[in-house]
C-alpha cells in the first residue's frame, strides 16, 4: 500500500464523506496495527471535544474490501442485537458509520484507497505488552464471549477475507518459495531460523488433520487475536471491546486462544532484539486459560485437549510469516527498521522454545481448570 497520508486537508474530505457528527479539527497517526492505516481524528461536537477512529484498508492484503466491509457489518449488527440492554452498548462492539453519498460502510477515495470510520471508544485502551495476570484473564474472556456470541450468527458463510489465513502447510509453502527465489539474498543470514522450521516442520499439519477428520469443527472466530486488538476498559480493567475484525470468518477456535497464548504470555515487545528478553510467562497462561475457558462455553473435548499445542502451533506460524516477508523484502508487515521482520521472527521462534520447555506445566493448567 502506498506510504501513509498525513495530509489534514486529505484526511479532512475523507472524514466529511461519512455521516458524523461534529467539525473537524485534526486528525493523528494511532496504535501500533501492523496493516491498516489508523488515524484518531478530532472533532468539536458543538463545542464538546470528540474523537473518531479512521482507518484505510490495506487493499494490497484485503483484496475485496467490500467482504471485509460486508463481514464487518454483519458481525457488529448481531454482537449489538445481542447486547441490546447493555447500558454501554456502543462501547462493546465496533459501530461503523456509514457513507453520506450511499449510505455504504466505507468510501472509496478517487485515488482508489478504501476507508471506514467507527465511534472512537473511550476510557478504555490496547496494550502491546501487558504487565497483569488480570490483564490476560479479562483479555481471555472477551475474546471466548466473542467467539461465543457469534456461534449462531445467520447464515450465509461470512467471506474469507485471506484465504488459508491460518493455514500452517500454506505458510510453510509460501516460506519454501520465498528461500528458494531469495530476492534479496538474505538467505545466508536466516540459516539457523530455516532449521528451526525444518525441525518442527512434521507437526505443522496436526490440528489441519483433526479438523480434516471431522474431531476439530469450524467455527467463526477471530483470527488475530493478539493482545493489542481487545480494548480493556481504563476504570475496571474489564475486557470491554474486542476490536480488529478485519479476519473474523470462519477459523478453529484454537487458532484464536494460540494467538493469544503467543501475544499475551510473551514477556517482551513482538520485535524485542535481546532474546534473552524473551519467553512465555506461565502465571499469564494460567490467566489466559481460566478467562478463556469461562467464556468459551461450546468447547469440545477434542479441542480442549489441543489447547497447548496452539500456541506453540500459531506462533511458529507467526514467525514463519514473519520470515517469508523478511526474505521477500518487508512487503507485508508494516516495518519502522531495517531487520524488523527478522527480529520479530526471531522473538516468535524463542517464544516457542520457551513454551515447548512449559508444555507439562500448561497441560496441568488446562487439565486443572474447571468449566
Ligand atoms: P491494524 O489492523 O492495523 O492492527 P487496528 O484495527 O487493530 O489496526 O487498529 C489499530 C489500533 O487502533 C488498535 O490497536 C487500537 O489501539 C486502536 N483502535 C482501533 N479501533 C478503535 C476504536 N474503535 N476506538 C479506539 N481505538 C481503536
Ligand atoms: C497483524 O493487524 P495486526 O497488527 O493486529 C496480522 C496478524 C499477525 C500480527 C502479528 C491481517 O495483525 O495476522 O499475527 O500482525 N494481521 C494480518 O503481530 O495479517
Ligand atoms: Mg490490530
Amino acid at each position: 500500500m502506498a506510504t501513509a497520508i498525513t495530509d489534514q486537508h486529505v484526511l479532512r474530505g475523507v472524514f466529511e464523506a461519512f455521516q458524523a457528527w461534529g467539525d473537524f479539527e485534526c486528525a493523528e497517526p494511532y496504535g501500533s496495527g501492523h496493516i491498516n492505516d489508523t488515524y484518531r481524528v478530532r472533532v468539536s461536537l458543538a463545542g464538546t471535544p470528540a474523537h473518531y477512529l479512521l482507518q484505510r484498508i490495506n487493499h494490497d492484503i484485503f483484496k475485496q474490501p467490500d467482504g471485509v466491509m460486508d463481514n464487518i457489518v454483519r458481525v457488529t449488527a448481531h454482537l449489538r442485537t445481542k447486547l441490546a440492554g447493555s447500558a454501554d452498548a456502543s462501547r462493546r462492539t465496533l459501530t461503523v458509520i456509514p457513507a453520506r453519498a450511499d449510505g455504504r460502510p466505507c468510501v472509496r477515495d478517487p485515488a482508489g484507497n478504501w476507508w471506514r470510520l467507527y465511534l472512537f471508544i473511550e476510557q478504555a485502551r490496547t496494550y502491546d505488552v501487558i504487565a497483569h495476570e488480570r490483564q490476560a484473564f479479562e483479555a481471555a474472556r472477551a475474546f471466548a464471549r466473542f467467539q461465543s456470541l457469534l456461534a449462531d450468527l445467520p447464515a450465509p458463510r461470512l467471506h474469507e477475507t485471506i484465504p488459508a489465513f491460518h493455514n500452517t502447510l500454506s505458510r510453510l509453502d509460501a516460506l519454501d518459495a520465498a528461500i528458494q527465489a531469495d530476492a534479496f539474498g538474505r538467505k545466508a543470514e536466516v540459516a539457523a531460523e530455516i532449521a528451526f522450521v525444518e525441525a518442527r516442520r512434521a507437526s505443522c499439519g496436526h490440528l489441519l488433520e483433526r479438523h480434516a477428520c471431522g474431531d476439530i469443527p469450524e467455527r467463526i472466530t477471530h483470527n488475530d487475536t493478539k493482545i493489542n486488538n481487545v480494548m480493556l476498559d481504563d476504570a475496571t480493567g474489564e475486557g470491554v471491546c474486542v476490536i480488529d475484525l478485519d479476519t473474523v470468518m470462519p477459523g478453529l477456535a484454537l487458532y484464536d486462544f494460540g494467538d493469544m497464548v503467543r501475544s499475551a504470555t510473551a514477556s517482551s515487545r513482538e520485535d524485542e532484539r535481546d532474546l534473552s528478553k524473551v519467553g512465555s510467562r506461565i502465571g499469564m497462561f494460567e490467566a489466559l486459560a481460566r478467562g478463556y475457558l469461562e467464556g468459551a462455553d461450546f468447547l469440545l473435548p477434542a479441542e480442549r485437549e489441543e489447547l497447548v499445542f496452539a500456541g506453540p502451533l500459531i506462533t511458529l506460524t507467526i514467525g514463519i510469516r514473519f520470515l517469508t516477508d523478511y526474505l521477500a523484502g518487508d512487503v507485508y508487515f508494516r516495518t519502522h527498521r531495517p531487520g524488523q521482520n527478522l527480529d520479530r521472527c526471531r522473538v516468535q521462534f524463542q517464544m516457542v522454545r520457551s513454551m515447548e520447555e512449559q508444555t507439562a506445566a500448561m497441560a496441568a493448567i488446562v487439565h486443572s481448570v474447571r468449566t
